[in-house]
């Protein structure tokens, strides 16, 4: 039942809508012609035809097409692929195998899931395996979005290798995915970071091998044409290459990355949504998320304890907006700025930029007990879901910080 109200709510957006109002105008067409040729000439009948048609299109005109009859035909784009309406044919496949796509029931990676440090002194062959999988979950209670994923998550997994290591990295796309996928990470050097060698079919693996020259943050993502329409259901994730001698030891390593979501319908709309072309190009997001979903990232999953040292590598997958990432009540003692290394990082930062496709590096100590909100500073996009928590516990420590709570506390 509810998977005929999901397909209901996605039908209803996109056809019957469109197809209502072009009904509707045909019927009133003709009711007009039929009441004024009962009382009018045929000539006569024309002309007022011809009055009542000039005059809708002196006001229909400069409004224009209404945006969800264009969708997927009237987009015009200039990319060097073709634009980010989805393949008719795929659309009709999704509907008929509706309840074959895999229902995830937490669509957010966990910001704990950090591999180790590689501990090594030497360089080394690494196997990684990713397989991209089209999914269905929830992006906020009751609202159901058709991911594209690595490994089911969002973000895929975190990967970690070491400055100097050579990576064998196997793509699958299961066999239920509707599209191909390819993977282009930012860490490798050579043509399309990958994706002109990694373009899977569905049910199909292709492996790549690079040497990671360069030590850093780096996101990776899929650049299956069309990019932003891929990396905007979801397609990205991080992988770190550590430099030879590794980073300094913390206590606690994070990661976050943040992404947009562009459904046709809006905000808090319930049921399976349809994506909007014209928002993703136009870059207005109905969603904009950290780990793939409203609330992934709580203080009851993310608990530091005082005085440890924590890690956090921030990820953009973007596809328009660049991230304003902060941490409310802490400073970061270290940044290494838009995830570089080889240089000096930065210190005592307040917010710092994560740009689409890029990441950042930030450490703090945790000193005062308390719950503390991560956000992106453009903070309108608090409401559109850009915001986390997490707990600090221990002694409360007044020589740093004292007052007493409000009874109506402020965010920030
Ligand atoms: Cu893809």
């Amino acid at each position: 039942m509810s998977q005929i109200i999901q397909a209901w709510s996605l039908i209803y957006s996109l056809i019957i809508q469109g197809f209502g109002l072009v009904l509707a105008g045909i019927a009133a067409v003709i009711f007009l012609y039929v009441v004024l040729r009962k009382h009018h000439s045929f000539r006569d009948t024309m002309l007022l035809g011809i009055f009542f048609a000039g005059a809708m299109l002196f006001f229909w005109f400069p409004i224009g097409v209404p945006k969800n009859l264009t969708y997927p035909f009237g987009l015009t784009t200039y990319g060097p692929a073709e634009g980010p309406s989805l393949p008719l044919k795929n659309v009709f496949t999704f509907f008929w195998h509706l309840d074959s796509f895999e229902r995830v029931s937490d669509i957010a990676r966990s910001p704990l899931d950090v591999p180790p440090p590689t501990g090594r002194t030497e360089a080394s062959d690494v196997s990684i395996e990713l397989t991209t999988k089209e999914v269905l979950s929830e992006i906020a209670p009751g609202v159901l979005v058709n991911y594209w994923t690595f490994d089911g998550t969002v973000p895929g997994p975190m990967l970690r290798v070491r400055e100097g290591d050579t990576v064998s990295l196997t793509l699958h796309n299961d066999q239920s995915s509707l599209h191909m996928h390819s993977i282009d990470l930012h860490a490798v050097t050579g043509p399309g970071g990958g994706a002109t060698v990694t373009d899977v079919m569905p049910g199909e693996s292709k492996t790549m091998r690079f040497k990671a020259l360069n030590p850093g943050l780096y996101i990776y993502h899929c650049a299956h044409p069309n990019v932003a329409n891929h990396m905007s259901h979801g397609m990205y994730g991080l992988i770190l290459v550590e430099p030879k001698d590794g980073l300094p030891q913390v206590d606690k390593e994070l990661y976050v990355v943040q992404g947009e979501f562009y459904t046709a319908a809006e905000r808090g709309t319930k049921g399976l949504q349809a994506m909007d072309a014209g928002k993703l190009l136009d870059g207005i997001p109905e969603y904009i998320v950290f780990n793939g979903r409203t609330g992934a990232i709580s203080k009851d999953r993310v608990v530091v304890t005082q005085g440890e040292k924590v890690r956090m590598y921030v990820g953009n997958g973007g596809v328009n907006l660049v991230s304003s990432f902060h941490l409310i009540g802490e400073i970061f003692d270290t940044v290494y700025p838009e995830a570089a290394m080889g240089s000096e990082p930065h210190k005592n930062v307040q917010s710092t930029i994560v740009p689409a496709g890029g990441a950042t590096i930030v450490e703090f100590t945790a000193d005062v007990p308390g719950t503390y909100v991560l956000v992106d500073h453009a903070l309108a996009r608090l409401d559109k879901g850009a915001w986390g928590t997490l707990s600090i516990v221990g002694d409360a420590r007044p020589d740093i910080f004292f007052g007493t709570p409000s009874d109506h506390p402020s965010g920030h």
